[in-house]
């Protein structure tokens, strides 16, 4: 069975993630996991703790020997740097406890007074600990293992920013290689020169006014096969485990598969991709409006998935709030946080993307060992052929 989880505070001691169902056989090294970790760090418009104090590095403690995966669940640690400076606030010591740094001013748009309330919770330091992007690091880390898995099948997970504050890249005319090339070498990952220089500018913009700024990225998965996804039960579909898996990134408010929302503007003429085939090829299309699904089931396309994000809601220019103390009018708490974080949701879109491939590359692979999946994988791509 394929499954992970991940536990850890943004200020606490360490995150983790733990990750089963990944083949035995598969080579596997810790720096590759850290240059994904570095990429998530990245991104103009990140705060002063990802600029000075982190510098994420991930340990595995089981499920590898000699550098490959033997099957059995693997663990992954990343310290927080930032711990150091937490370490009496943040205590699992009763002891250690003190009412006095206690946050009761909920900001909106953030977990701070749903959680709050729904916990029973005094201090809102106990929700958004676990609310912050932070927890990202650890889907990261058991993302790239993914990536690394899916690269022995040719399949890459690739993203960028579309658009940020409003300013949109013009981009339609791209090949996924050269998006992931031009977003690679951009600080805020986007592929258009010069509406890069524009978001930099408005992200600038946007911290000397004390205010934040969301926007649009998209993930590909390139050369996925046909055949992943099932129609046949509602938590198979494929299109659906993808938009659950990006809406979970936290500030994500909005997912498209292919053309999305464009579609409900066009008849179904404007809108399906129509259906060819060529001896040796087999069946392809020369559109991909819906995003490489169709049914639930991934269609030999690439897939395309677009997502929205919500400007932060950490603002050093608060918005009215309530003190849950004294239930007087104040402003929200200022805490030290991010301008903008597009950039960074875009890699964790890829792995959060990664994720969910593999999960259907082994639930339709199978196989306990690498070998035994490839031998099937390729077994099914030989037969589709003749189809
Ligand atoms: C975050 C607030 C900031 C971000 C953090 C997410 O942290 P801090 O409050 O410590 O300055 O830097 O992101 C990360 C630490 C990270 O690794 O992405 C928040 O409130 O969500």
């Amino acid at each position: 069975m394929f499954r992970y989880l991940t536990s850890g505070e943004s200020h606490g001691k360490c995150l983790h993630a733990i990750l089963e169902g990944i083949p035995a056989g598969l080579k596997l090294s810790e720096e590759e996991i850290n240059r994904e970790l570095a990429r998530r760090q990245r991104g103009f418009g990140r705060g002063e703790r990802m600029q000075k104090i982190e510098k994420d590095r991930v340990e595995i403690t089981s499920g590898l020997r000699w550098g490959e995966t033997i099957g059995s669940p693997i663990t992954m640690t990343i310290i927080n740097k930032d711990w150091e400076n937490w370490k009496k606030l943040m205590s699992i010591c009763a002891s250690d406890k003190e009412m006095k740094a206690r946050m009761v001013r909920p900001r909106p748009g953030h977990a701070d007074l749903a959680g709050a309330l729904k916990y029973g919770r005094e201090d809102l330091r106990d929700i958004l600990e676990r609310a912050s992007a932070r927890e990202t690091a650890a889907r990261v880390a058991a993302g790239a293992v993914c990536k690394r898995l899916l690269a022995e099948f040719v399949i890459k997970v690739v993203s960028m920013t579309e658009e940020i504050g409003g300013i949109q890249a013009g981009i339609s005319k791209l090949s996924p290689e050269q998006i992931e090339k031009a977003s690679e070498s951009s600080p805020v990952r986007c592929p258009d020169k010069n509406a890069g220089k524009k978001m930099v500018e408005a992200i600038k913009k946007a911290e000397k006014s004390g205010d934040t700024l969301g926007g649009v990225f998209t993930v590909l998965v390139i050369n996925p096969p046909l055949g992943l996804g099932s129609h046949t039960q509602w938590d198979l579909r494929l299109d659906g485990r993808l938009a659950q898996a990006l809406m979970s990134i936290p500030a994500v408010k909005g997912v498209e598969i292919g053309e999305g929302f464009v579609m409900a503007r066009k008849p179904g003429s404007k809108v399906h991709d129509e259906i060819f085939y060529e001896a040796g090829k087999g069946y392809y299309r020369k559109t991909d409006n819906s995003g490489g699904i169709e049914g639930g089931i991934s269609n030999g396309e690439n897939i395309i998935t677009r997502v929205t994000m919500k400007p932060l809601s950490s603002l050093k220019k608060p918005l009215k709030s309530v003190d849950m103390i004294t239930k007087k009018e104040v402003p929200a708490e200022v805490v030290r946080a991010d301008i903008c974080a597009v950039p960074s949701a875009g890699v964790i879109g890829e792995a959060v993307v990664a994720l969910e491939i593999a999960r259907a590359m082994r639930e339709k692979f199978g196989g306990d060992s690498l070998k035994e999946m490839k031998s099937n994988f390729e077994h099914y791509i030989e037969e589709l052929k003749n189809r």
